[in-house]
C-alpha cells in the first residue's frame, strides 16, 4: 500500500485500487506516483497475468485532486502532465497484461483518461464518465483527445468534450464507451472472472495482440499485415503454441507458460 493505492496479488491477477474515498480517489502526487511504480513494477513482473483498475467506495476517481492544485508548491500544469501523468498512461499501454477498468461509480477528468487508457472496460449502473474538464476551464488531458476518438467516434467524442454532459452506464455502453454494464455487487466478481479468462491465455500472444491493435491507429492495411506476419512468426515460435497445439490435440485445457 502506498499513499492512496492498494495493490493485491491474488494469483495471476492483480487488482490496483485507488484509495482514497473521501475525495473519490483523486489523484494526489503520491497517489500519481504510486500507481506508475505499481503499473512498472506488474510490468515485470511474469507471474501476473492480467491487472484490474479500480476505485475504492463511490467513485473510480475524480481525476486531478483539486485541492492539491491550490498548494503553492504545485507543479506547472504541463510539468504535471509530463511527469506524472502521461508516464501512467504510457505504462497502462506498454505493459504486456491486459488491463481491465472496473468502473464503479463516477469517473471524471484524468479518471476517465485513466479508464479510456485501459483495454477493456467493465462499468456498474453507477457508473459515469465525466469529461470535468472544460467546467475549470482546462482542456481534456492524459490522453482524452488521442482515446475518445478511438473509442466512440469522431462525433460523439466532439460532443463528450466539448459539452460535457455526464455519460451513464446504459449510454456508456451504448456509446460503446464500456463493453459491458453489471451491478454494483457483480462489478468485481465480473472483473475477475473476466481477467481469470484473460490469465488462462498465452502471455507473450496476449501481450502482442495489444501492441499490434495499438500500432493499427497509425499505420496502414500493408503495415498492419506485414506487422501480424512479424507478431505471428514470434508468437509461432514460443512453447506456448506448441502447448496450444499439443492441447487441442488431447482435448485438454492448455496450460500456458508465457515461454
Ligand atoms: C474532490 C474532487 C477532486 C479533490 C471530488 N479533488 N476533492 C488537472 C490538473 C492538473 C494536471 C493535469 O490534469 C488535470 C486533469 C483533471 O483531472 S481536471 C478535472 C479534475 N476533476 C474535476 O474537476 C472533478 C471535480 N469533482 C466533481 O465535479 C464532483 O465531485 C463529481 C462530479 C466527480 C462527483 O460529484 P458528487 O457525487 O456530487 O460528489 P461531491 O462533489 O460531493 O464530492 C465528494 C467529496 O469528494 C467532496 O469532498 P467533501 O469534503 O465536501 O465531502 C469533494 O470536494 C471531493 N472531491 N472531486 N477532483
Amino acid at each position: 500500500m502506498t499513499d492512496g493505492l492498494r495493490v493485491d496479488i491474488d494469483g495471476p491477477v492483480a487488482t490496483l485500487t485507488l484509495d482514497r474515498p473521501e475525495a473519490l480517489n483523486a489523484l494526489t502526487v503520491a497517489l500519481k506516483v504510486g500507481l506508475r511504480e505499481a503499473l512498472e513494477r506488474i510490468a515485470a513482473d511474469r507471474t501476473v497475468r492480467a491487472v484490474i483498475l479500480t476505485g475504492a467506495g463511490r467513485a473510480f476517481c475524480a481525476g486531478q485532486d483539486l485541492a492539491e492544485r491550490e498548494q503553492p508548491d504545485a507543479a506547472p500544469l504541463d510539468e504535471e502532465l509530463r511527469e506524472r501523468y502521461n508516464p501512467i498512461i504510457r505504462a497502462l499501454r506498454s505493459m504486456g497484461q491486459p488491463v481491465i477498468a472496473a468502473v464503479n461509480g463516477v469517473a471524471a477528468g484524468a479518471g476517465a483518461s485513466l479508464a479510456f487508457a485501459c483495454d477493456l472496460r467493465i462499468a456498474s449502473a453507477d457508473a459515469r464518465f465525466v469529461l470535468a474538464f472544460g467546467k475549470i476551464g482546462l482542456v481534456p488531458d492524459s490522453g482524452a483527445t488521442w482515446f475518445l476518438p478511438r473509442l466512440v467516434g469522431s462525433t460523439r467524442a466532439a460532443e463528450l468534450a466539448l459539452v460535457g454532459d455526464p455519460v451513464g452506464a446504459d449510454q456508456a455502453l451504448r456509446l460503446g464507451l464500456v463493453s459491458r454494464v453489471v451491478t454494483a455487487e457483480e462489478l468485481m466478481p465480473e472483473a475477475r472472472t473476466l481477467a481469470d479468462r484473460i490469465a488462462a491465455g498465452a502471455p507473450l500472444a496476449l501481450a502482442l495482440t495489444k501492441l499490434a491493435l495499438d500500432r493499427s491507429w497509425s499505420i496502414g492495411l500493408e503495415e498492419a499485415l506485414e506487422d501480424e506476419a512479424k507478431l505471428q512468426g514470434i508468437a509461432g515460435a514460443s512453447t506456448d503454441h506448441a502447448e496450444g497445439l499439443a492441447a487441442f490435440r488431447q482435448k485438454r485445457p492448455p496450460q500456458f507458460t508465457g515461454e
